[in-house]
């Protein structure tokens, strides 16, 4: 028998902590209610908020020096599922997972799709990799995969592509997000344009392969591991792409990939206005990609993110349905902790953004007023909104401290007996 986090060992650890809750959640809807915000409407968009978790995060990550594994890391797919089943099961705030292949590639898709309905899990994205080589694989992604000069290369990365919507489609998920590597090192070793151009020609059939209610996900990197030119460097040349695909096609915000000091909620603004906006892969960085946990670096980033898209979503922007991922690397943490910290960070930018008095701020913008509309805004962003958080959690049955009833459960000790080390695992996990 695994070892699992029981129910009622989250309600005896809950009743721990409801007297002061109760007493917080009081508090904080008071202050609101001062503001002329009801609390309880809060707490009622904290409950339906929801971000996915990517299978690949919950593997200890790796920077290209070392990887250095935790205890009791997941040792195959199932296993991935039963920790991303633990982060819903006390934050109650990712209902999904993201799956990414072939690292998620099992031969029996529907107990794929079983064993995560077993631990309450859905699907959102499925994620392709042709940025790899894989075991076994005829052609090389060495210098590229959907834009390759070769057309056997590109055909084979087609393909692969084509596969994960059809996996996909037996998880029932509806999107599928390329993100590629394809790039160059050198100045004059890749056209810039005939590089986009092949891009484009494959894409097609990716598009064309779309099931009727799919969409595929763009995703843009500025750098990395190409670092002369990038194929789809930045969210214009994904916007070119998606633009000329037709409406299928939309852009994905990784936050990590952008240039430092790139104005990313700008970024989400254009794109929410173009309808083109697909979704998020939500992390931190302070220099470069970092794929730091959301919230620990730039918490005030990520709210003015969420105050776009509170705004597109109250004044019902049209074509705004963006889907929201987590995309993070965890090094020297457990990547169950930094999972569910994150999630809460990302549920906390949204709640506090909903917070903004968009009538009062609207006033202030066009009257001029500066200083009068930041504080609005950041009024909202100082507002602890931690007690809405909290209780959201716990009326859908999760923990008031996630992170406290994880640690106290000893789940990782276990799983440490259970998962004997393989000196093998890596972020895909393959
Ligand atoms: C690339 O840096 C990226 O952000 C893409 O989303 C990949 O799928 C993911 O990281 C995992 O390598
Ligand atoms: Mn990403």
């Amino acid at each position: 028998m695994s070892f699992s986090i029981s129910s009622d060992f989250v309600a005896e650890q809950n009743r721990k902590a409801e007297g002061a809750l109760a007493e917080d959640y009081a508090a904080l809807g008071r202050q609101l209610d001062r503001r002329g915000i009801d609390v309880e409407a809060m707490t009622a968009r904290a409950a339906q908020f929801a971000v996915a978790v990517p299978t690949w995060g919950v593997g200890t990550g790796g920077t290209r020096f070392a990887r250095f594994p935790g205890p009791g890391e997941p040792r195959n797919v199932f296993d991935k599922l039963e920790d991303c089943g633990v982060i819903h099961a006390l934050t109650r705030v990712t209902p999904n997972v993201s799956p990414h292949f072939p690292w998620d590639k099992v031969s029996d898709v529907s107990a794929f799709r079983q064993a995560a309905a077993s631990h309450d899990l859905g699907f959102d994205a499925v994620n392709s990799n042709t940025f790899q080589d894989q075991k076994d694989q005829k052609l090389s992604y060495k210098f590229g995969s959907l834009s390759h000069a070769d057309k056997a290369v590109r055909a084979q990365a087609i393909e692969h592509n084509l596969e994960c919507i059809d996996i996909g489609r037996k998880l029932g998920s509806t999107a599928l997000t390329v993100w590629i590597a394809d790039g160059s090192n050198f100045a004059g070793q890749s056209s810039l344009n005939a590089a986009f151009d092949r891009y484009m020609e494959a894409m097609r059939e990716v598009y064309d392969a779309l099931p009727k209610d799919w969409a595929v996900f763009i995703e843009h990197k500025l750098y990395e591991p190409a670092f002369y030119s990038t194929v789809i460097s930045d969210w214009g040349s994904s916007f070119m792409a998606a633009s000329e695909l037709g409406p299928k096609a939309k852009c994905l915000v990784d936050l990590g990939h952008h240039a430092p000091s790139t104005n990313i909620e700008q970024i989400v603004a254009r794109l929410i206005r173009a309808q083109k906006l697909a979704g998020f892969h939500f992390n931190d960085s302070k220099y470069g990609d970092d794929d730091l946990d959301s919230g620990s670096v730039d918490p005030f980033r990520l709210f003015l993110v969420f105050n776009e898209l509170v705004d597109a979503e109250l004044r019902s922007a049209r074509g705004f349905a963006p889907a929201y991922m987590i995309d993070q690397s965890h090094n020297v943490t457990d990547p169950i902790e930094s999972l569910m910290q994150s999630a809460i960070e990302i549920a906390r930018a949204y709640v506090q953004a909903s917070l903004v008095d968009r009538k009062a701020l609207e006033a202030a913008q066009g009257e001029n007023d500066a200083l009068g509309a930041h504080r609005i805004v950041k009024q909202a962003f100082i507002t602890d909104v931690s007690p809405i958080l909290a209780e959201a959690r716990r009326r859908k049955g999760g923990a008031i401290d996630p992170i406290g009833v994880y640690r106290a459960s000893f789940y990782r000790r276990e799983k440490t007996r259970e998962r004997p080390a393989s000196g093998v695992a890596a972020a895909g996990i393959v």
